[in-house]
């Protein structure tokens, strides 16, 4: 399962270098925090860790004990001799995994299963943003999300998985800031909060818990000034590109910091930034991984 999560990210790396290219104008093309790249050490960070290790490990053993108990019903149950073999195959597999992210947890000295205050008092949550979303908007029962982000961190500095502690300097996000003031200059009048959803198990995407198929555009007025914000419920990162108009991405004190074309949102954090719809026209919003786009992770915006 670990293996299948980095090889995806290493993808999502690809798409963010083939993704630069947009169909915005006049932009300098921003270095992406994820494209840099260095070798992972071995054992020497191990023991080094930050919020977003605890939330990964904690959220994995239930989804490894759910796959044991699935295995266990098919062992019982199932007449095919592959499927009896699969599941034996999985038991065997998950247990150690079970054991190896418990282990990692007792090393950090954190509990095995999530705290569930939806605030937590972890580093990440201590800036604060001038405006009041909380990362824990209700989404629809749907079959299209199978986990929610229990604590939301805005860290914007953090190198990430195999980047961390290991002797080389990481550009990160918190390093790039544009060298001109807020273009437009106002406030935004809203905010409009979305979550990046998904299932792992249907492997299916989208925002709210809604796959584009299902989706209805998201109405922006010509002119306008708002807030986006982004919270990834998911395990993976999810570089996200409105086409057509610029991302202002805002600090964590909720001031302009860099006019982007594409907000990549790492597991369990949140990253909000400021659009002017002064483009008129139905535009393309989505997920730049694109085998994420093509599963539902997609939806039109028109500025009317
Ligand atoms: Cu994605």
């Amino acid at each position: 399962m670990r293996k299948y999560l980095l090889g995806i990210s290493a993808a999502a790396i690809a798409a963010l270098v083939v993704g630069c290219g947009s169909s915005d104008t006049g932009a300098s093309h921003q270095m992406d925090e994820t494209s840099t790249s260095a070798e992972s050490t071995g054992s020497a960070d191990q023991a080094e860790h930050n919020d977003q290790d605890i939330a990964f490990a904690q959220g994995m053993i239930p989804h490894h004990q759910q796959a044991i108990d699935m295995a266990d019903m098919a062992a019982e149950k199932a007449s095919n001799a592959q499927v009896k073999d699969l599941a034996s195959r999985i038991q065997a597999a998950q247990d150690p995994e079970i054991q190896q992210l418990t282990d990692m947890l007792e090393m950090w000295g954190a509990p095995t299963e999530p705290t569930t205050s939806g605030e937590s008092d972890m580093p990440g949550m201590d800036h604060g943003m001038t405006h009041d979303e909380t990362g824990s908007k209700p989404l629809p029962d749907s079959p299209w999300v199978d986990m929610r982000v229990m604590s939301v961190s805005k860290a914007q500095d953090d190198p990430g998985v195999g980047l961390r502690g290991n002797g080389r300097r990481v550009l990160t996000l918190a390093d790039l800031r544009s060298d001109f003031a807020d273009p437009d200059g106002r406030e935004p009048g809203r905010t409009l909060e979305l979550h990046l959803t998904g299932s792992m198990e249907r492997y299916a995407w989208g925002f709210d818990g809604v796959p584009y198929s299902e989706s209805q555009p998201l109405r922006f007025d010509y002119g306008e000034r708002l807030r986006i914000v982004l919270v990834n419920d998911t395990m993976m990162e999810h570089p996200i590109h409105l086409h057509g108009l610029w991302s202002d991405l805002e600090d964590a004190s909720g001031a302009f910091q860099l006019r982007k074309h594409t907000i990549s949102v790492p597991p369990g954090h949140l990253r909000s930034y400021r659009v002017s719809a002064d483009a008129l026209g139905r535009w393309a919003f989505h997920c730049h991984m694109l085998l994420h786009m093509e599963l539902g992770m997609f939806r039109e915006v028109r500025v009317e």
